[in-house]
């Protein structure tokens, strides 16, 4: 069986979870314990020698990491139901929304939410804190205008930009952004979805 080689609270493997449940489909999860720094010890890094989670690792041997590179497979193996566009610009569209999800709204997330999930105040870099908190904020006033007269990002569906995105919007309260209107909006609906719903992290 497909094993997927995660931890509860990463945003990045609550992706690939999002998905499975999205495309109905059954993996191993297996948890890494990252609070003993599993992840950057063998076994773990002979599969991703990043030491990052989340990884695909099959029984024939064939390994993938990278959250975005994962979907794209599982996306491959399983079309149905889609989770992108058939036509190729759509399918164009919805790699350049994944691209600036990672570009625009992880990395800064990352300098947020890191600090105040795990690290005690007096270690928290204000300065960047901050920094990051404008780029989001100037991010999702571009996305806002996108999203003005539609429900999600490409072709009116839902699609992986909402996967890759939906661990990251989580965070929008703990990163103290108010989010513009339409994607507020947007937030609560793909939020309230029964794959976002079982994959809530628990802090
Ligand atoms: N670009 C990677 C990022 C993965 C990532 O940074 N995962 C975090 C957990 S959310 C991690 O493993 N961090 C441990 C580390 O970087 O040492 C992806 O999309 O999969």
């Amino acid at each position: 069986m497909l094993k997927i080689h995660y931890h509860p609270l990463s945003t990045f493997a609550r992706r690939v979870r999002i998905a499975l449940i999205e495309k109905g489909l059954e993996a191993e999860l297996v948890e890494l314990d990252m609070t003993a720094g599993a992840h950057k010890q063998q076994p773990y890094v002979s599969l991703n020698p990043y030491g990052r989670v989340p990884t695909l690792q099959e029984d024939d041997g064939f390994v993938l990491y990278e959250s975005s590179a994962i979907l794209e497979y599982l996306e491959a193996l399983h079309p149905t139901p889609p989770l992108v566009p058939a036509d190729a610009r759509g399918r164009a569209r919805v790699a350049q929304h994944m691209k600036l999800c990672d570009l625009q709204l992880t990395r800064q997330t990352g300098t947020i939410i890191f600090p105040k999930r795990f690290l005690p105040q007096e270690r928290w870099n204000t300065e960047a804190m901050a920094g990051a908190k404008r780029e989001i904020e100037s991010h999702l006033d571009i996305l806002d205008t996108q999203l003005h007269d539609t429900d999600y990002v490409v072709g009116n569906s839902y699609s992986l930009v909402e996967v890759c995105y939906t661990p990251f919007v989580e965070f929008l309260p703990l990163m103290e952004i108010t989010p513009p209107p339409h994607v507020a909006a947007w937030t609560a609906r793909i939020l309230a979805r029964p794959s976002a719903q079982a994959t809530k992290p628990a802090r």
